[in-house]
């Protein structure tokens, strides 16, 4: 019985983490998958659904043919559509994704704002109340400079949405600009119906203790989500940073060392191994796309037999040239 609880496997209640793919196929055939929570394309690659557990990305993949990311679950799958908002749920799971044009709502921070107030209110009347892991892509992050850099405008809009949802503490993200069209402001999300445990990284110092010369409003997010079974983790956008600082301007080899030693300090403060595997897929961001083969070269060499999508996004320190977020299963 104790041993039973302990084993995610026999735990009815212990929600096993939904398995991350990347998958090159067409979008039909992998909407008929079982447990198809949700199905990214990625800029100008796919063809758009109207299904509302598929996303089209405005980021651009890196690789041909773009691969889709998909994401399932071992249960029967419902979605639906609210407004701005697209939804899908399973299994104690829920997916849920808004796009707004900044434009017809005043601006970024005004967007943002709307973004997180929608997605709130509706999570807050699902059983799968608790938001463990949200992605944000927005136009032009780094335009503007010091405090009128659009990405602390961001960073407003968001805490504003959030309100007191987040009391508790943050979920884990991304935040990464894309290429289109500036107004575009995407946010998707992970929730599920029983809590996850926060993990920070003791090399970095936690987004939401950022000094203020960072901007007016720390970033709202965990460096990882360990996932209700512990049998995931889900880590956020992980960079350069060592405490609060920026390291290796300009230097992309030094800046991919130093990002994946911060992956593996966070991979040990939750208590894994620190490797990856074939199971564990990361995504790359890639600020130059002119980078990539040196990025591909060092993630093959480092990372061998990891799953990866190399994508191109703009990380929201302008001296940062490349970041990843993903998955490490236990
Ligand atoms: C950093 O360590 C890099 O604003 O949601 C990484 C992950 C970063 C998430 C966010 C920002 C965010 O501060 C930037």
């Amino acid at each position: 019985m104790i041993q039973g609880c302990e084993n995610p496997q026999l735990d009815p209640l212990a929600r096993r983490a939904p398995r991350v793919f990347y998958r090159t196929a067409d979008v039909a055939t992998l909407l008929e998958e079982p447990g198809l929570l949700a199905l990214f394309g990625f800029a100008g690659h796919a063809a758009p659904s109207d299904d509302p557990r598929y996303l089209q990305v405005a980021l651009d993949s890196l690789e041909t043919p773009a691969p889709l990311e998909m994401w399932q679950v071992d249960a029967p799958v419902s979605s639906g559509t609210e407004g701005a908002l697209r939804w899908s749920a399973g299994g104690g799971w829920l997916f849920a994704a808004i796009e707004l044009d900044e434009r017809e709502h005043g601006g970024l921070e005004a967007g943002a704002a709307l973004a997180y107030a929608r997605l709130r209110q509706f999570v807050g009347q699902r059983p799968e109340r608790h938001v463990l892991r949200v992605w944000n892509y927005l136009g032009a992050i780094n335009r503007g400079s010091g405090d009128t850099e659009r990405y602390k405008h961001f960073c407003d809009g968001r805490a504003r949405g959030m309100g007191a949802f987040f009391a508790e503490g943050f979920p884990a993200a991304t935040a990464i600009g894309h290429r289109g069209a500036d107004h575009r402001l995407q946010v998707y999300l992970l929730a599920c119906d029983r809590p996850g445990s926060r993990v920070e990284n003791p090399r970095q110092v936690s987004a939401w203790r950022y000094p203020r010369q960072y901007g007016r409003t720390p970033p709202s997010f965990a460096r990882a989500m360990a996932l209700p079974a512990r049998d995931a983790l889900a880590i956020s956008g992980t960079a350069a940073v060592v405490g609060h600082a920026s390291a290796h301007e300009d230097d992309l080899g030094a800046q991919l060392g130093e990002t994946l030693t911060n992956l593996e300090a966070l991979l040990a403060s939750a208590g894994m191994a620190t490797v990856f595997d074939r199971e564990s897929p990361l995504k790359t961001y890639v600020r130059h796309s002119a980078d990539a083969a040196q990025v591909r070269e060092f993630l093959h060499r480092r990372l061998p037999g990891v799953p990866m999508l190399l994508l191109h996004g703009d990380i929201c320190r302008s001296e940062l040239l490349v970041e990843i977020d993903g998955w490490r299963y236990v």
